[in-house]
């Protein structure tokens, strides 16, 4: 963690190359301040990743630094993506994993969209 609080960003993290064009992405949308494309390794029908676009390390860090306009862009591209794939009349999970105990293994903040068939119990 830096004296400012916010924790060290690693640029070459694959969702920040992403960002950068650098490796290519199934792109569902995209905003000025978020992009959504599709989980390389998909744990249902439908599950897409949600990133903004800001060297954002975690939920924390990114709603405790980030613009109120960043912050709300993001979560309006989450809810369009939603409506837009045709889940919101039958639900959909949105999950964050944040640090080492919840096993994230990306360091650029990202929101998990599952849906396309009944979600199982959520279990820690
Ligand atoms: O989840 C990180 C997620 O990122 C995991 O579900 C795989 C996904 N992933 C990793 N590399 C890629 C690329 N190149 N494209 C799309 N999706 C990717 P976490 O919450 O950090 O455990």
């Amino acid at each position: 963690m830096s004296v400012s609080g916010k924790p060290p960003y690693d640029p070459a993290n694959i969702f920040a190359r992403i960002l950068r064009g650098e490796i290519p992405c199934q792109r569902v949308d995209e905003s000025e301040h978020a992009l959504a494309f599709h989980d390389i390794a998909p744990q249902a029908p439908v599950h897409v990743l949600v990133i903004p676009k800001g060297d954002w390390v975690s939920a924390a860090d990114f709603h405790a630094g980030a613009s109120n306009a960043a912050i709300a862009g993001f979560w309006r591209l989450v809810a369009k993506v939603a409506r837009d794939l045709g889940l919101e009349d039958r639900g959909y999970r949105l999950l964050s994993n944040m640090g080492e105990d919840a096993g994230q293994e990306v360091a650029h903040f990202h929101v998990h969209l599952f849906g396309g068939r009944r979600l199982g119990r959520m279990v820690p």
